[in-house]
């Protein structure tokens, strides 16, 4: 069954939301028209709890955008976002959601946070997502949304370490790009691990 994963196509990603992505609201009519392409459609929400340790707000003196050790792994620290039941949360306006068979939200847990669709960035809990696709029959995965450099990039290499053929779609994702280039390493890696990168 062919198969589209979107990842995170969120208020608070999109221009003027919290954790802004550039052009982020430009894969939006990319998107809707990938979807009539595809046979099942599954989709990712990052969903925080107010308290998330991710965010820069919750440790004192602390700025979005530094790194820190959280729980014993290297968290890089994010302006409030995607807070659960509230508008940043949401899914961006004019997404065709009519068509998404599930979604998975991911990023609960305030000690870790969540870049994968499939795990923690601990690998310590399964989303179930894996699991699920698996029942289904899924065998390959199309993948666009945000953050190319983050959600997206980690998705990818845990769908390939899960044993899935992928498909990045790139004309459909864009990258926060923290650092120059960051946004091509992620792509770079991505193809090294299997993924086949169409534009
Ligand atoms: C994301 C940073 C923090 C993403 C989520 O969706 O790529 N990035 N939370
Ligand atoms: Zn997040």
């Amino acid at each position: 069954m062919k198969t589209l994963l979107l990842i995170d196509i969120q208020n608070d990603f999109m221009p003027g939301g919290a954790l802004a992505v550039s052009g982020g609201d430009k894969i939006i009519p990319l998107v809707n028209a990938l979807i009539p392409q595809f046979e099942l459609i599954v989709a990712t929400q990052d969903w925080h709890p107010a308290e998330h340790g991710s965010f820069a707000a919750n440790h004192a003196g602390k700025s979005p955008f530094e790194p820190i050790d959280l729980d014993g792994l290297p968290q890089t620290l994010w302006p409030v976002h995607c807070v659960q039941n509230t508008g940043g949360a949401l899914f961006a306006p004019g997404l065709d959601t009519r068509r998404i068979d599930r979604v998975f939200t991911k990023g609960m847990n305030p000690r870790i946070d969540s870049y994968s669709g499939f795990y923690d960035n601990g690998h310590r809990a399964s989303t179930g997502m894996g699991e699920w696709l698996k029942v289904q029959g899924i065998i390959e995965l199309s993948i666009a949304g945000v953050a190319t450099d983050y959600c997206v990039k980690f998705t990818v290499l845990d769908a390939l370490k899960e044993g899935f053929r992928v498909n990045l779609i790139a004309s459909a994702c864009r990258g926060v790009n923290l650092q120059l280039g960051d946004v091509d390493r992620a792509l770079a890696e991505m193809q090294a691990a299997g993924a086949v990168i169409q534009s």
